[in-house]
């Protein structure tokens, strides 16, 4: 993978500006170090910004059939190479191949897709009254994105990126950059014009703040971790950059009175687990009615003993967790859960029973108070926190009392009562009986889990300034 020892910047595989550190890639399914990426400076992001100011002119100016068509040809270059995507998401995040190939590499993909769908029906300008309103490219974007979902994050960017017309400096997570680096090749491959897609890898005080600061840099979306991201933001406030963050969630799953339990608990523990619990939207708290948690107590152990862990050839079965700060995080959480008192319903501490290596965790099921630190912060692992609530009324305040606002899932048997509650949870994406992914509904939070949206027309509208052109209709 060339996008690893070198940047590709200005459509050149370019080296390192002399000294740059090498950080390991490490595959956390086993602990063993698969490659090492070079830690760009802020000198490589001068480069970059510099090459993708150079494009943006004509780049912004090309008009749109001919961005789509660049657009369709990138996605064409996902589908030639998704099975070698397909293994560098597995090594880099430890999700299990079979998952990483139906689930990360397509969800990816769909964002190509769904951009181009939006493409086809955008409306760019109108006028209101004699006064032209356009939409326009916002200029050099910088993207920072983690190690969760690596391909979707990046192509989530990279897909509205290039149907507005913006310019591009990508930073992926430092833990998992292959992807990112076989994306760079595929966009080369795809002709994409040289500084129009740049890679610089790094880590976020070294090439994450360089782009956060850089004056040449007209936007930053960030995904990762609430902390990061609020640095991200004050460090952007001096170039006054258009900032969109996607950040933390702790997302409720209220379970509705008359839900059919077995079916809504076996959904909701696979939900939460899915990706090893290591996404932004995960349902991690599950509200139920407190007459029905001993129920609810035996069928979330069911269910979360029946998840097999670190073997991809068992449906279902989850990988480890992403790298080794996120182990030690999760087990430390777990930890602090029990001795604040919560109630350990399956799995606990440790690697699972067999499992000595890597960093497998345990699928964690705990009954909590809705004041302990479990049920309050995001902890992006395989854990579930289970809280009782005493009615629907209460089950909203607590779905609603939280910092983060990212997603919400309601499930129910009486549909209207399950989407009147859906309208009351604040978050940017509410579920309504576990529905398939739909890559065109808006992606984003409320609250501190961010700021903007993501996906679809609404995360094109972000990649856009406004613009009014006053007397353009006049006679
Ligand atoms: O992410 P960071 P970390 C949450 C999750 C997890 C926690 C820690 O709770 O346990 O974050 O993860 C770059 N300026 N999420 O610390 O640091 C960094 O290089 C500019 C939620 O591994 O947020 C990487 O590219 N950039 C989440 C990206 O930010 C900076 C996904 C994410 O890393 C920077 C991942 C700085 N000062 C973790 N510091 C989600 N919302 O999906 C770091 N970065």
């Amino acid at each position: 993978m060339r996008g690893l020892d070198r940047f590709y910047i200005g459509g050149e595989w370019v080296l390192p500006e002399p000294g740059a550190a090498l950080a390991d890639v490490v595959d956390p399914a086993t602990g063993r170090r698969v490659a090492q990426v070079a830690l760009g400076s802020a000198a490589d992001v001068g480069k970059a910004v510099a090459a993708a100011r150079a494009a943006f002119p004509a780049f912004s100016a090309l008009p749109i059939l001919e961005r789509a068509a660049l657009i369709r040809r990138v996605r064409d270059g996902c589908l030639a190479r998704a099975a070698d995507l397909a293994a560098a998401i597995s090594q880099e995040m430890g999700a299990p191949l079979p998952f990483a190939g139906e689930v990360h590499v397509p969800g990816g993909i769909s964002h190509l897709e769904e951009i181009l769908r939006v493409l086809d029906r955008f409306e760019w300008q109108r006028m209101q009254g004699t006064t032209l309103i356009t939409k326009e490219a916002i200029g050099v974007v910088g993207m920072i994105t983690p190690w969760n979902w690596p391909l979707n994050q990046t192509l989530c960017n990279i897909a509205p990126a290039l149907a507005a017309g913006c310019t591009m400096i990508l930073k992926p997570s430092e833990l998992a950059p292959l992807s990112a680096a076989l994306l760079a090749e595929i966009m080369d491959e795809a002709g994409v014009p040289a500084g129009v897609f740049n890679l610089v890898n790094g880590d976020g005080p070294g090439v994450g703040a360089a782009l956060a600061t850089h004056p040449g840099v007209d936007m930053i979306s960030f995904t990762g971790s609430t902390r990061a991201g609020v640095l991200v933001q004050k460090a952007a406030a001096d170039t006054v950059k258009r900032v969109t963050l996607e950040l933390g969630g702790k997302s409720a799953n209220i379970l509705l009175p008359d839900v059919d339990l077995r079916d809504a608990v076996a959904k909701g523990v696979a939900r939460c687990m899915a990706n090893g619990g290591q996404s932004c939207n995960a349902p991690t708290r599950m509200l139920v009615p407190r007459d029905r948690l001993d129920e609810v107590r035996a069928l979330a152990r069911e269910a979360a003993e029946g998840i097999a862990v670190g073997d991809p050839s068992r449906p279902g079965a989850i990988g480890p967790l992403a790298n080794r700060a996120q182990f030690l995080k999760v087990q430390d959480m777990i930890s602090a859960a029990i001795a604040e008192g919560a109630e350990v319903v399956a799995g606990g501490t440790g690697r699972p029973p067999g499992l000595d290596h890597g960093y497998h965790a345990r699928p964690t099921i705990l009954i909590a108070h809705p004041d302990m630190a479990i049920a309050r912060e995001e902890v992006f692992g395989p854990v579930l926190t289970l809280l009782a609530y005493e009615d629907v009324e209460d089950a909203v305040r607590i779905a609603n009392d939280t910092i983060y606002g990212l997603a919400g899932y309601v499930a129910g048997r009486d549909g209207e009562e399950a989407r009147r509650v859906a309208g009351q949870i604040r978050a940017g994406t509410v579920h309504v009986n576990y529905p398939a992914r739909d890559p065109g509904a808006p992606f984003g939070g409320f609250k501190q889990s961010g700021l903007g949206r993501e996906w679809g027309e609404f995360g094109l509208e972000d990649f856009l300034e406004i613009k009014g052109i006053v007397g353009y209709g006049a006679p």
